[in-house]
């Protein structure tokens, strides 16, 4: 076909060049390999420090006019390419390392006795009068920290396991980074688990044990916030508004409407609320953890859910679908302690803040927490961690990485500093270098805002 259209000889040619264009690439390959392993970064270096030795290489040979080096450092590369080929059996090499040559897990998992109702530990029905005799007894360890400001723990975790793609756990990174920041600010302190406390209470309930430990442990916490590691901070500036909870002891976003009313499986969201640490939080967690013990009764349970809840898909019972059924089964029980907030995003769908935070930059400051700047992006359906989400990969990291840098970017304008696009890793300066340093205020006030404030009592 090709002979008839370009005649014989042509082809011939064609044939002869691409056999040069093969020996010509493979020098170069060659090349590459031998400047790498004897000038590049070697076994440590990442390809951007590669590619930056390689060029600083030219670039000097070139302005020195020395070639005799480049060929004498060449020597070296017979060895240096051994080393590439048996990369597999260098125990020095991270890349190829088998991670589950040492991930060990030691013993089986206990067997649930089947017979015994599921409990998340002794009943406790004391456990406001134990607690405020702590607190009594430890004036140091002040359940509020300030007026109106409670001692509040943020949780937050995941897996005991390294991801199931690498990348996961960058973006693990990232948000805990973020989160870390806004509990800084706002004088949170942090809790990150990685550890799986109930074998029995795997995956979205492994929180309900935890929670519990941390509230019984830490008697000074008022408040308890669990965030999912799936949310982020994108409004650094906002203070919770502590005293529209004073009455209440668990606080989700949601609407009553569509809890109560319709008893819609979104109604609320689990991925982050506020538990107050009493013995009323002790009890809801207790009605709460039935339906999580996995296998028969978490299937089985999923279906109640599925039947009774609007728009539920047919899954295992799920945390969130069984705080919605617990509300609004059981609404005279807890429902005038539990506050539903919708004025600001305690928790924000991704899917309708992502693509406006230009807009909001436009338009917004940071400090306002709802629709105009969101206090949390939370990324429900994203699994950057397993193998398959709801959503595109793509449009989830990348997303993913917009959030944090929106949100970093209120971190960075304290030190005179901003990402250069919400796209972008890198940075750029906003502000001059001073040397007053001290008299630099920043845009946000939150290099000393003062909600982190704390006064010392004059006493001491
Ligand atoms: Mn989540």
């Amino acid at each position: 076909m090709l002979e008839r259209c370009l005649g014989t000889y042509r082809v011939l040619r064609i044939q002869r060049a691409i056999r040069r264009g093969k020996v010509t690439l493979f020098c170069l390959f060659m090349t590459f390999i031998v400047l790498r392993g004897s000038i590049g970064a070697g076994k440590f270096g990442t390809p951007e420090q590669d590619f930056n030795d390689l060029r600083d290489r030219f670039y000097a040979s070139r302005k020195h006019a020395e070639p005799h080096r480049v060929l004498v450092e060449a020597q070296p590369a017979t060895e240096s390419t051994q080393n590439n080929d048996n990369n597999n059996n260098d125990p020095n090499n991270y890349a190829t390392f088998d991670i589950n040559k040492i991930l060990v897990d030691e013993g089986q998992d206990e067997k649930p006795d089947t017979n015994k109702p599921f409990s998340l530990g002794p009943k406790i029905s004391d456990w406001d009068e134990q607690r405020a005799e702590w607190l009594r007894k430890n004036p140091n360890f002040p359940n509020f920290i300030g007026p109106n400001k409670p001692r509040v723990l943020l949780v937050t975790g995941s897996s005991p396991k390294p991801c199931e793609n690498p990348v996961g756990d960058h973006y693990l990174l990232k948000s805990i980074k973020n989160k870390i920041d806004y509990c800084r600010l706002h004088g949170i302190e942090i809790f990150y688990n990685m550890a799986l406390l109930d074998a029995e209470m795997a995956g979205f309930w492994a929180k309900l044990p935890l929670i519990r430990k941390l509230l019984l442990s830490h008697p000074e916490i008022e408040f308890l916030w669990w965030m999912d590691s799936d949310a982020m901070f994108t409004d650094m500036a906002f203070e919770l508004p502590w005293e529209r909870y004073k009455d209440s002891n668990f606080v989700m976003h949601g609407w009553n409407e569509m809890v109560y009313d319709q008893k819609n499986w979104i109604g609320l969201n689990t991925g982050s609320f506020l538990l107050r640490n009493c013995q009323w939080s002790l009890d809801i967690l207790d009605a709460w953890a039935p339906m999580g013990p996995k296998g028969k009764i978490r299937e089985e349970a999923g279906k109640v859910l599925t039947r009774e809840l609007k728009d539920r898909p047919v899954f295992e019972a799920d945390d969130q679908s069984a705080m919605v059924y617990l509300l609004a089964t059981q609404s005279d029980k807890w429902g005038d302690k539990v506050y539903l907030e919708s004025a600001y995003y305690l928790h924000g769908y991704w899917g309708i803040l992502v693509d406006r935070y230009e807009e909001m930059i436009e338009n917004y400051h940071p400090g306002l927490g709802d629709h105009r700047w969101p206090l949390v992006t939370h990324f429900v359906g994203c699994k950057p961690c397993g193998k398959f989400g709801d959503y595109p990969v793509e449009r989830c990291l990348k997303q993913m990485d917009r959030a944090f840098n929106f949100g970093d970017n209120q971190i960075l304008q304290m030190y005179g500093f901003t990402h250069k696009s919400l796209a972008s890793r890198r940075v750029k300066r906003v502000r001059n270098e001073t040397s007053n340093p001290l008299e630099v205020k920043d845009e946000l006030g939150l290099l000393h805002p003062a909600f982190k404030a704390v006064k010392l009592s004059t006493s001491s």
